[in-house]
């Protein structure tokens, strides 16, 4: 095992990876901005390195700095949390050539996975659903009019090096197909110098459902069930569920053995997630997520495997120790992302944490690097905290996160919480009845 880790990142996910090192007897380097020379995850650390000026370009993307940060201190190992370098296959490929270990897949897994129209068709032909629609990239206007005629409209182009929503245009009819893709194309060159695109039918109303796993370096792959992220707001997730209120365990134990076969035949190692939209009662994949991700908790909740840990165990070469069947679900989880924004506008809003209170109790969990007089920086993303909790059932869980909101006070910026506030207490949200588009469909109605 690892002696000494290198956490490359900031804020809640920082800590969530420290405390896992500690647990399991590992000292840990923390790397910082001189923004977050005060921040919680460097005080935690055993070790902290300074690592650039605030922006992120010069700072916690900074490849040089951190590789070095590891060479004065001695770690052996990094592990790069979400976002930031967490799923840069070129980072990955550096940290291996300097003998350092990635905490995550192989840098061309990474990089296949960020290939939308390679990713596709390599699950696919491992037997994973996907969206029917073009056999790879669209090369052409003709070839794109016959696909879509023969799937039937509406259609959605995407561009290959896009995803989390970027680069997508939606044609409903075939008056709109060359300008959508003409659109796509053009905004997909400019924004990631790749301008490949693909098409696929449009689903109208799915829910974002997404399984997670873990596999090690023998082969073994397991899963530990699926997510139903489908309450997003331009693309950010908001609210997040395990299980997922649309599966029953039939279809949980069916799409979970079919993502296990596929990624052992892909030979994936590490944590990973597997999207999925579902509408109607069928799967269709839509990417696959090389890095931990800021909903792994609720997962943690109902399985009691700390997914960090068996991340860590896994990279340093050991075995999983359970197998699926020792995999058990016990439960309901829900997380709410407690942004430092306004909870109507999503405006940021940084600036000086005046009062600070997190809730407790059974079942109840809060992820953040918040403290009392802290002051949340500008520079980076605005999730200030998670409140997780767990219940027996669906039911108890949503008391239980009603009552635990009621308990959180972050005062002196605005945040998230009095939407949640509100969507507890919806009809739909309480019926687990909402898809996709329901928040912003909901936001437009009562929002400010
Ligand atoms: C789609 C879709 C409908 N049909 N693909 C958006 C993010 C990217 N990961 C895939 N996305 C979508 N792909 C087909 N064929 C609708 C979306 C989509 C979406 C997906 C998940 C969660 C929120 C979303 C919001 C808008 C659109």
């Amino acid at each position: 095992m690892f002696e000494k880790v290198l956490i490359a990142n900031r804020g809640e996910i920082a800590l969530r990876i420290n405390r896992a090192c500690k647990e399991m007897g590992i000292s840990t380097v923390a790397v910082h901005s001189t923004a977050d020379a005060d921040a919680m995850h460097v005080r935690l650390a055993d070790e902290s390195v300074c690592i650039g000026p605030p922006p992120a370009s010069q700072s916690y993307l900074n490849i040089p700095q951190i590789i070095a940060a590891c060479e004065i201190t001695g770690a052996e190992a990094i592990h790069p949390g979400y976002g930031f370098l967490s799923e840069n296959a070129r980072f990955a490929e550096i940290v291996r050539e300097h003998g350092i270990t990635f905490i995550g897949p192989t840098p061309e897994h990474i990089r296949l996975m960020g290939d939308k129209i390679a990713a596709k068709q390599a699950v696919k032909e491992v037997g994973i659903p996907t969206v029917p629609g073009s056999d790879g990239a669209v090369t052409s206007d003709t070839e794109a009019a016959r696909i879509a005629n023969q799937i039937g409209y509406p259609v959605l182009i995407k561009a290959s090096a896009g995803g989390g929503g970027r680069g997508m245009k939606v044609a409903e009819k075939p008056s709109d197909l060359m300008l959508a893709l003409s659109t796509a194309r053009s905004e997909a060159k400019a924004a990631f110098g790749d301008d490949a695109v693909y098409m696929e039918k449009y689903l109208q109303k799915p829910r974002h459902i997404e399984v997670q796993i873990l596999a090690d370096s023998f082969g073994k792959v397991l899963h530990l069930g699926e997510r139903d992220c489908s309450l997003q707001r331009r693309h950010q997730k908001v609210w997040e569920e395990a299980g997922s209120p649309a599966l029953n365990t039939a279809q949980r134990e069916e799409i979970g053995a079919i993502v296990t076969k596929a990624l052992e035949k892909i030979g994936y190692l590490g944590a990973g997630t597997i999207e999925f939209l579902f509408e109607e009662g069928h799967f269709y994949f839509i990417e696959m997520n090389t890095r931990l991700q800021v909903e792994h908790p609720v997962t943690e909740m109902i399985t009691g495997i700390d997914i960090v840990r068996e991340q860590i165990r896994v990279a340093a070469g050991s075995p999983l120790e359970m197998d699926q069947r020792d995999v058990v679900f016990s439960g309901h989880s829900i997380e709410c992302r407690i942004n430092a924004e306004n909870p109507f506008t999503f405006q940021p809003s940084p600036g000086t944490i005046t009062t600070f209170h997190a809730p407790g109790g059974l079942g109840v969990r809060f992820d953040s690097a918040m403290y009392d007089g802290y002051r949340i920086p500008p520079y980076y993303d605005s999730l200030a905290g998670k409140l997780i909790v767990h219940g027996k059932n669906r039911n108890e869980c949503m008391m239980r996160l009603r009552r635990s909101l009621d308990e959180l006070v972050v005062g002196g910026i605005e945040t998230t919480i009095p939407l949640f506030q509100q969507l507890v207490r919806e009809p739909d949200i309480h019926n687990g009845d909402y898809h996709i588009h329901w928040l912003e469909q909901y936001l437009s109605k009562h929002g400010a």
